[in-house]
């Protein structure tokens, strides 16, 4: 669709009224939000961070591209957290320690809350005692814990040891974020690994479902 295409080029640009109009003119022609998001708006910032990784853009271009997915995710967090019943999990979510990206963590985050997860969201640079804390008080089902940079998957490694050493057995533990895989996330004994949102809400039910 050469809408979709034509948002990809805006978030690549930064052109964040543009990424805004675009979005809403693919809502109201009736594109699933989520397709919008996953086929417009991610393949945007895998341009971003390519054209960053070859020394062609900066840091400020790399924010204001992030700045004008945020916007647009303003416009699709209503339709992708749709208002339900009491929820019946406790979800806590965070970017791990030295770590600030957030937009990946955010949508997780959003998907989660659509499927009436209860959110804790701890943000960025989270500490694994952070993350120990909030899952003791809220009693939490699921941690989740996202990662975009390579120095920071061990800050990850170090959180899930955090999260075993205190006694917290049974809080599954799911970890995502670009230069995380399955086997990483199996070698740091998390349980489970999602490589986009959609598959960490799939992911996420059945885990909190078959505790
Ligand atoms: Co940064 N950055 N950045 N950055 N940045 C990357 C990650 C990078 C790959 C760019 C590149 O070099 N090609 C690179 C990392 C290289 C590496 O480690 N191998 C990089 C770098 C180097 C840096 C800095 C060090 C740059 C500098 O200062 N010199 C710096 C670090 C700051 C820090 O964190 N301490 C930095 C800063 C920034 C900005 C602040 C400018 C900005 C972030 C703004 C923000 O988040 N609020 C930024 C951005 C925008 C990016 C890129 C371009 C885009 C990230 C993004 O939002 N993607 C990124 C390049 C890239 O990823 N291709 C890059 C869209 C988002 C929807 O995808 O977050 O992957 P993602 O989330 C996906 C999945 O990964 C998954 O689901 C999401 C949705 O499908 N997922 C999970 C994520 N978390 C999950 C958790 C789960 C499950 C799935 O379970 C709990």
């Amino acid at each position: 669709m050469q809408q979709l295409s034509e948002l990809t080029t805006a978030v690549a640009g930064g052109k964040r009224v543009e990424v805004v109009r675009l979005t809403q003119e693919l809502l109201a022609a009736g594109v699933p939000a989520l397709q919008v998001v996953e086929q417009g708006l991610v393949p945007g910032m895998a341009i971003v961070g390519e054209r960053f990784r070859r020394n062609e853009i900066f840091v400020p271009e790399m924010l204001v591209a992030a700045r004008a997915m945020k916007e647009a995710l303003k416009v699709l967090e209503p339709l992708l957290v749709q208002a339900g019943i009491e929820p019946k999990y406790t979800a806590v979510i965070g970017t791990v320690q030295g770590d600030l990206h957030d937009i990946g963590k955010n949508l997780v985050s959003m998907m989660w809350r659509g499927a009436n997860f209860k959110i804790i969201d701890l943000g960025t640079n989270v500490a694994a005692d952070r993350y120990v804390t909030a899952v003791r008080e809220h009693k939490a089902q699921i941690v989740g814990l996202s990662a975009l940079l390579t120095t920071t998957m061990g800050a990850m490694k170090d959180t899930v040891r955090a999260l075993r050493d205190a006694g917290l057995t049974e809080v599954k533990i799911m970890v995502g974020g670009a230069p995380i895989t399955a086997e990483f996330a199996k070698e740091i004994g998390a349980d489970a690994y999602a490589a986009d949102a959609g598959t960490a809400l799939e992911i996420a039910k059945t885990l909190v479902e078959a505790a």
